[in-house]
């Protein structure tokens, strides 16, 4: 019986850039270095729980050296990655105040991609065994080739993203992102180091039955938010919606896209942006969610919309399937 090989990633990208005739290649080759740094870090993800015995962070492991937080050591892998590999003019991340510009020995500023992103989101979990992930986000420069990046190259709106994606760390290690056609995920064989497709084409399901929020903060959202989970609790028909938070958003996210549901970060009086970042966070599971046929708002303007105007900016988020991102809209604008 003939059986068929799955498809792995690396085969997967050439494939796919096959099939962009003009392709200069130098988005595949992105992808690839970000593939690299996602398996180097998961092998430190994986083995985040030895620390207890082998040493803290900030403590001297048993080699005499410093143990970093997993935080920072993932920042340091995929910056190390892509600029040893000379692939990206720019790099911004979550834990950089600001950005960092590239110049390319081999060919003085030609490069054209900036990446940013969110190196291990939801780190406060590790602690506690839960899933982590890394989130990463990719633009074309917009200042000319041959002069270093500004931050102009950085603030563009997320409608601009040429691709975008997240690593989720968890049962198993998947790497899940769209380049503007359809949303895959890969799912990694520790074994032997290789990511296989193992979910192409993925789309939010129908009839979604999942709300994830803090609902800790109920007293503090807005009074749109605080409706829409009553509503979550007692629908016009049907049995109540399912609440799941786990406080990762890849972890929530993932859960939310496989079965179906919604992920809510709203504005309180004390956080009027709320807390997730725009650019490293809230833009590439915006460019995702439409990929596999969701919505992404902040309540008022779709999400791609946004034009940032600082690298760090936050805003309120609404992100999954179409149907229950209007339904949460409509409740917010909604004044009596
Ligand atoms: P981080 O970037 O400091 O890790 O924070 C982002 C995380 C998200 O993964 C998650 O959705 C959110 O913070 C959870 O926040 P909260 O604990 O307020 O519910
Ligand atoms: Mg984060």
């Amino acid at each position: 019986m003939k059986t068929t090989q799955p498809k792995t990633l690396g085969e997967f990208i050439i494939e796919h850039q096959a099939s962009f005739p003009y392709s200069t290649g130098e988005l595949s080759r992105l992808i690839n270095a970000i593939r690299l740094a996602a398996k180097v870090v998961n092998h430190h993800v994986n083995k985040a729980g030895l620390s207890a015995i082998l040493g803290n962070a900030g403590a001297e492991n048993i080699h005499g050296e410093t143990q970093q937080k997993l935080d920072v050591l993932a920042n340091e892998l995929f910056i190390q990655t892509l600029t040893n590999r000379e692939i990206v003019c720019g790099i911004a991340s979550e834990e950089e105040d600001t950005f960092i510009s590239i110049n390319s020995k081999q060919n003085d500023y030609q490069n054209k991609y900036v990446v940013l992103f969110d190196p291990l989101d939801g780190s406060s979990n590790i602690d506690v065994n839960v899933s982590v992930g890394t989130i990463f986000s990719v633009y074309r420069r917009k200042t000319p080739l041959g002069s270093p990046v500004t931050l102009e190259d950085f603030l563009q709106p997320g409608s601009a993203q040429v691709a975008a994606g997240y690593i989720i760390y968890g049962t198993s290690t998947m790497l899940v992102y769209t380049t503007g056609d359809g949303v895959n995920g890969f799912t990694l064989n520790p074994a032997i180091g290789t990511f296989y497709l193992s979910h192409p084409n993925m789309k939010f399901p129908d009839n979604p039955r999942i709300y994830s929020i803090n609902e800790g903060n109920y007293n503090y959202f807005p009074d749109g938010v605080k409706k829409y989970i009553k509503y979550c609790q007692q629908p016009e028909e049907g049995q109540p919606y399912t609440s799941r938070y786990i406080g990762s958003l890849v972890s929530d996210f993932h859960r939310n896209l496989i079965k179906g549901g919604i992920f809510l970060y709203p504005q309180t009086a004390a956080a009027p942006k709320g807390k997730l970042r725009l650019l490293y966070e809230c833009n590439p599971m915006a460019f995702l969610a439409i990929q596999a046929g969701g919505s992404a708002t902040n309540g008022a303007q779709n999400i791609l919309d946004i034009e940032p105007k600082a690298l760090h900016e936050r805003t309120p988020f609404y992100c999954g399937n179409t149907i229950m991102v209007n339904k949460v809209k409509q409740m917010l604008l909604y004044k009596d």
